[in-house]
């Protein structure tokens, strides 16, 4: 086999969107629309980590969600449906979320995302991977840390990705995966490092996509009601797992 041809067939070409729209943004999880079972990938990361140039990266278009150098552009749950494929058959949806860890909001305001985004990532049965995005220049902070244990504490699957990398030289790359695969006890190998500027990463990112959509998706039993220590959901065991990150909380280093 030549050269040419060998690398070719490993690289694998970028997937062909066929369409990639906004569908919806929801104030809660009452007022998610129901799609039918189509596979929801969510977006979740602190305040200008960069979830929406994830979206518009992925999907090859420019302005499909909103972004902007002001922590806190994204409000509410937002849908954005994407066909994709060989053939366009295959269909998914961004849910592209508010980020955490941003001070300048009201007290009574964080707390109202924090409510709406626990129920939602606590109970919605059509979520089938949580992107988790975390700045490859800062590495995972204490709200990741205790986000990414909350999610796995309540089954979901998570792909952790590292966003930026374009700002860091090859040595910061590998130093921040190796520290991010120690914080979040993972392996190397399984984290993302991404570039929404150069699109780094973006052929690794639609294959695990579509392997975990080849998957058979995870047993999934929503949380109890915040509360009610009944249902086990703020059992004793559950004591350091139970919290949801706050989203004002100060920006603290976890190492
Ligand atoms: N250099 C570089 N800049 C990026 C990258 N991704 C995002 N940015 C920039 O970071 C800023 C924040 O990006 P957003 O995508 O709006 O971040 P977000 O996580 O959606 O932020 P919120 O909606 O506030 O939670 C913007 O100025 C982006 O242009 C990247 O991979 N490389
Ligand atoms: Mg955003």
């Amino acid at each position: 086999m030549s050269i040419l041809l060998a690398s070719i067939l490993e690289s694998p070409s970028p997937v062909k969107i066929f369409t990639a729209d906004y569908i919806t943004s929801a104030p809660s999880l009452k007022e998610c629309p129901d799609f039918q079972g189509t596979p929801e990938m969510v977006l979740v990361g602190r305040s200008n980590v960069g979830k929406s140039s994830f979206i518009n990266s992925m999907t090859q278009r420019k302005n499909l969600a909103r972004t902007s150098n002001t922590p806190g552009k994204t409000r509410y749950i937002n849908f954005y449906s994407i066909v994709y494929g060989k053939s366009g058959s295959d269909k998914l949806l961004f849910v592209d979320l508010p980020g955490y860890g941003y001070a300048k909001i009201s007290k009574a305001e964080q707390e109202k995302w924090r409510q709406n985004l626990e129920a939602y990532l606590g109970k919605r049965a059509s979520i089938r991977l949580v992107i988790q995005m975390i700045d490859g220049r800062h590495g995972p902070q204490n709200n990741d840390i205790q986000m990414h244990e909350w999610l796995q504490f309540h089954g979901r699957r998570v792909q952790v990705v590292l966003t930026k990398i374009d700002k860091l030289s090859k040595n910061e790359i590998a130093k921040s995966v190796a520290q991010t695969a120690r914080l979040l006890d993972t392996t190397p190998e399984d984290v993302i490092t991404y570039s929404a500027e150069t699109h780094l990463g973006r052929d690794k990112a639609w294959q695990t996509l579509q392997s975990v959509l080849a998957a058979p998706a995870l047993p999934f039993e929503p949380v109890a009601e915040e509360g009610n220590e009944d249902e086990g959901y703020l059992s004793p065991e559950a004591g350091d797992y139970g919290a949801f990150p706050e989203f004002g909380k100060p920006l603290q280093s976890a190492d």
